[in-house]
C-alpha cells in the first residue's frame, strides 16, 4: 500500500472496475492519491480484514467500496473502521443493481455507510464526495475542488445540438 494514498477504492470483483474506475479517475484529476483493490467480502474475507488494518496504518482517510448483487462489502468495511465509508451499488445480475442498492443503503443504525447512486454516476460522485470530505481540512485541495467544479459548470453547453 502506498504511504501517500488518502483514499482506498475497494470492489468486489474485477467486473466492477470499469465502474469504480470513475472514482479513481476523478480523484486523479483532483491530485488525490488512491489505492484500488479487489477485495470481496464473501470470497476473500481474510484479505479484507488485513487490508483495512494496513490502510489504517498507511493513513487512508476515506474508503470507497463498490459491489454488486448481495453487496455487503461497504457494510463490512464500515464494521471495521471509524473512517468514512462511501458505498457504490453496481448494476449487475438479474436484479440490475437494485439488490446492491438496497443492501448498501439499508445499514443497521450505528454502522453508517454513505450510499451513492447506482453505477458510473455513483462512482464518480463517490470520488467527488471523498474529495469534499478531505478538503474540509485541506485548503489547497479545497481550491482545486472549487476549480474542478467551476470548470465542469463552464463546460456545460447552453444550446443543445443534434447528435
Ligand atoms: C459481487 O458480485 C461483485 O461486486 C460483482 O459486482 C458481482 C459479480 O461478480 P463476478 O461474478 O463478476 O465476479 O460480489
Amino acid at each position: 500500500m502506498s504511504e501517500t494514498a488518502r483514499v482506498a477504492i475497494l470492489m468486489g470483483s474485477q467486473s466492477d472496475w470499469s465502474v469504480m474506475k470513475r472514482a479513481a479517475d476523478v480523484l486523479g484529476e483532483l491530485g488525490i492519491a488512491c489505492n484500488s483493490k479487489i477485495i470481496s467480502a464473501h470470497r476473500k474475507p481474510g484479505r479484507l480484514a488485513d487490508f483495512i488494518d494496513e490502510a489504517h496504518g498507511a493513513g487512508v482517510e476515506v474508503f470507497i467500496a463498490g459491489a454488486g448483487m448481495a453487496a455487503h462489502l461497504p457494510g463490512v468495511v464500515a464494521s471495521q473502521t471509524n473512517r468514512p465509508v462511501l458505498g457504490v451499488p453496481i448494476e449487475s445480475g438479474s436484479l440490475k443493481g437494485m439488490d446492491a442498492l438496497l443492501s448498501i443503503v439499508q445499514m443497521p443504525p450505528g454502522v453508517p455507510v454513505g450510499s451513492l447512486g447506482l453505477g458510473a454516476a455513483g462512482a464518480k460522485n463517490a470520488g467527488l464526495l471523498a474529495a469534499q470530505i478531505l478538503a474540509l481540512a485541506d485548503p489547497e485541495l479545497a481550491e482545486r475542488l472549487a476549480k474542478w467544479r467551476a470548470d465542469a459548470a463552464a463546460a456545460l453547453p447552453e444550446d443543445p445540438e443534434d447528435e
